[in-house]
């Protein structure tokens, strides 16, 4: 027997984990941890299945066609040619191209829980050189809260924990020991070191049992701790002014009457309105705000706090700085008021403040816990104001944006005309949130498909995704999916979602493919590593990659030119190049090629922030000049409320499976054999429900069934569910049946996954 080990990393979630493969003759055994590498400390059971999934008996190999009409239970799959295939999808791509771009949409799997991250750049660039305005994945619910919308506060997304220098780690609404093994391991050695460690979390889960405190919200109440513990911190005075007055909107005026920030178009006809106005608190006036970064304002006699009564040429009005205004937003949740919206006792808040203010610098992390709500963007926006209080923004043991090995951006969003991408389904709706991208949310594109409003879509080409199982309102996904002239959908295996395609496309698992990852996120030492992890074993059938499947897709519909001649090695080179790496090179570095990145912090000296002022922005106009608060606040969730469901339906995530991935893998299955609702005993007794007993949990939208799992550190009105099983025909274990996608953020129309009224009931053994 010959053994052989192959160094790579696990691209299975966003934690991509260094690993080392073992083969023997040629077959793919074990994957084991590679502890030289920056995120190989530890894998999770996913990756150590790694040959369960590869070699799946339930595998898709071939390219399928349906025989058979949509909604039947078989597709009648006949196996075609991939040239058969590929010039059918490249058909219907030119015909409905040919009619209006529009009427083709592209649709990919978070690359956050699969690997299409191996291919996410050049889907957008095969959708963005169609010309499709409409790319739908899950972005709303996912990674838009911590990569774009931190950037209407900090210019740019939530950097990352410098956890080799924190004092203070939050980890808010994201729990690293089941989503992301490298942080989880990042947190535990700060801790070693003597970091101090706060999570906020409805559930007792992974690290907040260690943790030096633990609050318990009930779901959806976050803004309200947000802005809770801000005003303990600034009451006290425990805020860093001198960041805030020179390199923060703080000292900015807003007119009260209207809310808008005085400029100098407000002090003269020819004044410059992207000036901002302040107060002098030395000479007791008025003036254009001196500086803008990177031009380092040296003025610290810009006024925080007061209310002014200035002339302007429309005449005298009354305004507050910015920071004046927050404050008073602050105000408006003392630590009594907090406890009593989320539960956590007021003296809890007040010791998260103390453990904050005494252990600068303060780093965060927060993800889906406070992003899959109906008020996510105004959760997002208080936590982010909090954290810039502190000052602690990119600098030595803050959230930091580590310097990332350049390569080049090949995604290609600038072919996309802005009269194109002004017709991105939900943009005139939500301008200010992943429209703007051509992100849309499954209820605007399966609305389009149904309705036919605002105007109907025909054909949707989408790179795995599992809309039946992963989207709110199933009902609405499962007419759609029907009534689609053509879709088709590349896959690993046969989902609920794919028996509604015209054509499955096989693709290969990671294992069986190249992957290139620039920069793993956790620490400097991680984002300078580059590696082109190569395929363990070749690939299964006659499944491909899905970079394989654009780059055929490109040839056929004349897109060569833009596809680097149709040769994805042609591709990967121009890529590597601006950071002098070659795929040459890297294959003969398996390990990853460490760069010689240097660590800037506090780059806004030079630079500013990435925002309109240069500055970090407590008020945002842009949201304002679409008609949204500029200021973050609590907002209720807006959920209907009927006493009827008394309890609250949150979800979370396993470490056996990602979303409705990995059922059918045998190791995995064993550990999780069927889906779980955690309840507090108390809820339990007061059903007749026990340990392992079978339950239904039913909301105003539909019910299921999973077993309960008692935890008595849950609040007894909160359910924690799961959603991603589809291997009950009843849909045990689909919380998003349950859950109505129609109540969605009003920025960028994130869904109210974890916070959506319930009740329980005991069902009696079949
Ligand atoms: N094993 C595994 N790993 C994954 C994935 C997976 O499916 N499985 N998916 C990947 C993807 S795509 C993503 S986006 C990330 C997500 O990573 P995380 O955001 O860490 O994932 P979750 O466990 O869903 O949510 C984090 C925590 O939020 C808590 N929570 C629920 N409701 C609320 C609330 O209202 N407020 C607060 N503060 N907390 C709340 C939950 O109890 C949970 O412990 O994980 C990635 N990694
Ligand atoms: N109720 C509730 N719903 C949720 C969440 C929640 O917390 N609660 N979380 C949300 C989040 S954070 C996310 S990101 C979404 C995820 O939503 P989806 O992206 O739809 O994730 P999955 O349901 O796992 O479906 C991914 C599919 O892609 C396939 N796949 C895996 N790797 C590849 C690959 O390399 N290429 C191709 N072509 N296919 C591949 C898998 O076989 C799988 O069928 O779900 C969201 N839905
Ligand atoms: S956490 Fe698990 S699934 Fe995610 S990359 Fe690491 S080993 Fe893979
Ligand atoms: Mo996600």
């Amino acid at each position: 027997m010959t053994t052989e080990l192959r160094h790579g990393y696990c691209a299975l979630c966003i934690s991509r984990c260094g690993c080392v493969g073992t083969l023997e003759d040629g077959i793919l055994t074990r994957v084991d941890a590679d502890p030289e590498h920056p995120t190989g400390q530890a894998l999770c059971v996913k990756a150590k299945a790694a040959a369960e999934a590869v070699y799946a008996p339930d595998r898709v190999l071939h390219p399928l066609r349906r025989t058979r009409p949509k909604g039947e239970a078989d597709p009648g799959w006949e196996r075609i040619s991939w040239d058969t295939a590929l010039d059918l999808v490249a058909g219907k791509m030119r015909a409905a191209i040919t009619q209006a771009p529009r009427l083709l949409a592209f649709g990919v799997a978070t690359p956050s829980g699969t690997a299409v991250a191996d291919s996410f750049a050049w889907i957008h660039r095969l959708a963005h050189a169609c010309h499709s305005p409409n790319l739908v994945f899950a972005t709303e619910n996912c990674n838009w809260h911590k990569d774009f919308a931190p950037a209407y506060t900090f210019g740019a997304g939530i950097g990352m924990p410098d956890y080799e220098h924190t004092g203070c780690i939050l980890l808010w609404g994201f729990n690293p020991a089941t989503s992301w093994l490298a942080q989880a391991t990042a947190v535990q050695q700060a801790r070693k070191r003597g970091a101090r460690l706060i999570v906020v979390d409805p559930r007792r889960a992974g690290l907040a049992a260690a943790a030096d405190l633990w609050l318990r919200p009930h779901p959806g109440s976050d803004g309200t701790l947000a802005l809770g513990l801000a005003h303990l911190l600034i009451e006290s005075g425990r805020y860093d002014d001198t960041f805030l007055t020179r390199w923060s909107d703080a000292p900015f005026l807003v007119a009260e009457d209207d809310g808008h920030l005085l400029t100098g178009a407000d002090l003269s006809a020819d004044g410059d309105s992207e000036q901002r106005v302040v107060w002098n608190e030395a000479t007791g006036t008025m003036q254009l705000c001196p500086s803008r970064p990177p031009n380092a304002a040296t003025e610290t006699r810009l006024a925080l706090r007061g209310r002014y009564t200035v002339q302007i040429l429309r005449g005298e009005v009354i305004c507050r700085p910015v920071f004046e205004r927050l404050v008073e937003r602050c105000r408006a949740w003392p630590s009594t008021r907090v406890a009593a919206v989320t539960g956590i006792p007021a003296e809890q808040v007040e010791a998260a403040a103390n453990l904050i203010a005494e252990n600068l610098p303060l780093s965060f992390f927060t993800w889906t816990g406070t992003c899959q709500h109906s008020n996510a963007t105004q959760n997002g926006r208080a936590i982010a104001a909090l954290y810039g209080l502190t000052g602690c923004l990119d600098a030595p043991g803050g959230n930091v944006w580590f310097s990332k090995p350049p390569v080049a951006d090949v995604m290609g969003f600038d072919w996309v005309s802005p009269e194109e991408r002004a017709l991105t389904l939900g943009r005139d709706e939500r301008p200010q949130g992943p429209p703007q991208k051509g992100w849309i949310t499954s209820r605007d594109l399966f609305r389009a498909v149904v309705e036919g409003e605002p105007y109907p879509i025909s054909c949707l080409i989408s790179f795995g995704s599992n809309f039946l199982l992963s989207k709110p309102n199933t009902r609405l996904s499962e007419a759609a999916l029907k009534q689609l002239d053509f879709f088709a959908l590349t896959e690993l295996v046969e989902t609920p979602t794919a028996r509604y395609a015209d054509l499955l496309l096989p693709v290969c698992s990671a294992w069986e493919r190249e992957g290139l990852q620039a920069g793993f996120q956790v620490s400097a030492a991680a984002e300078a590593r580059v590696q082109l992890r190569p395929a363990f074993v070749p690939p299964q059938g006659e499944s491909r990659s899905d970079t394989w499947i654009v780059f055929e897709l490109a040839k056929r519909l004349g897109l060569a030119d833009q596809f680097f001649g149709g040769d994805p090695e042609a591709a990967l080179a121009e890529m590597l190049a601006p950071a002098g790496l070659t795929p040459e090179a890297l294959r003969a570095a398996p390990g990853g090629i460490t760069l010689a990145l240097e660590t800037r912090y506090r780059k806004y000296e030079q630079n500013g922030f990435a925002t309109p002022s240069g500055r970090l922005e407590l008020h945002n106009e842009r949201l304002r000049g679409v008609g949204l608060d500029p200021l973050p606040d609590y907002v209720a969730s807006g959920v209907p409320n009927e006493p009827r469901f008394p309890l609250t339906l949150t979800t979370a995530k396993w470490p056996q499976y990602c979303h409705s991935q990995q059922r059918n893998q045998p190791s995995l299955r064993r550990r999780m054999p069927d889906p779980l609702v955690e309840i507090h005993p108390e809820a339990a007794g007061a059903h007749g429900i026990s340990d392992g007993d079978w339950l239904q949990v039913t909301t105003s939208i539909g019910g299921m069934r999973a077993r309960a799992k008692l935890d008595r550190h849950l609040a007894p009105d909160v359910v924690c569910a799961q959603y991603g099983w589809w291997q009950y025909a009843d849909g045990a274990g689909d919380a998003n049946r349950l859950i109505d996608g129609e109540c969605f953020d009003p920025v960028a129309g994130s869904n109210s996954l974890r916070n959506f009224p319930c009740q329980i009931a005991r069902l009696l053994p079949a």
